[in-house]
């Protein structure tokens, strides 16, 4: 890729640990994003998304460019929350759709071969729908309440994790809301790949340490769960 006469090589995602970079949250800690990516990127968050529900587009689009330099010079995917011509616009690395934003079918259309999609579930008939499309990743929640997303859908509850996981095949399953360092671990053990979270890693006294922390406990849970 090249941006601004510098080359950078694409970043790789993962999904253990995905960030949700909320405008929100981060404006009400005034909290500096490009400080707060150069932290979750140096301990080893496998992907970032800004999400910014209040923002026109036009604003979110001036605040997302440049974050994207950033992510790029710091080597981590940087997804899109909503809106896909902004996506498209700038080449991020992936687009996150909800129930309520342009049909996935739609967007995959659009998007370029090597541009991720990733999608939001909120129960098993949504998951099982969105997975015929074969999404890059697919977010099923809330898991257990949260107060960073306005009107969200009913919690979904660990308990059917498993069965939305056996129901989608190798689609990566990001569980989200409420995730914190003490649950986190519960929800790799029931099935989930990975873990999306805003406030207990935007909040946290040292984002970067809860991030190192979530890493940790998510591959120790997923050690765990291989053996048995
Ligand atoms: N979708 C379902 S819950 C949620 C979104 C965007 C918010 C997650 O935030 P938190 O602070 O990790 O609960
Ligand atoms: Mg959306």
């Amino acid at each position: 890729v090249v941006r601004g006469g510098f080359v950078f090589a694409e970043p790789t995602a993962s999904f253990d640990v995905y960030v949700i970079i909320d405008q929100g949250l981060c404006a009400s800690s005034s909290i500096d994003v490009g400080r707060l990516m150069k932290h979750l990127s140096d301990a080893g968050a496998g992907a970032i998304q800004y999400r910014a529900k209040n923002l026109s587009k036009a604003k979110y689009y001036q605040d997302i460019q440049p974050l994207l330099s950033l992510a790029r010079s710091f080597r981590i995917p940087l997804f899109v929350n909503d809106h896909l011509d902004i996506a498209l616009a700038l080449r991020t690395d992936g687009i996150h759709l909800g129930q309520n934003d342009l049909p996935y079918e739609a967007a995959q259309k659009l998007l370029p071969e090597n541009m991720i999609l990733g999608v939001s579930t909120h129960s098993l008939e949504q998951a099982v729908a969105a997975a015929r499309l074969k999404p890059g990743y697919m977010a099923i929640g809330p898991v257990f309440p949260t107060t960073t997303k306005a009107n969200p859908d009913p919690v979904v509850g660990t308990d059917s994790i498993r069965n939305i996981k056996a129901s989608i095949g190798s689609i990566p399953l990001i569980a989200i809301g409420g995730i914190t360092l003490e649950n986190a671990a519960e929800v790799i053990r029931s099935g989930a790949d990975g873990v999306a979270v805003a406030s207990c890693v935007i909040q946290a006294k040292e984002p970067a340490i809860a991030v190192q922390v979530l890493k940790e406990r998510v591959a120790v849970a997923k050690a765990a769960r291989e053996m048995n």
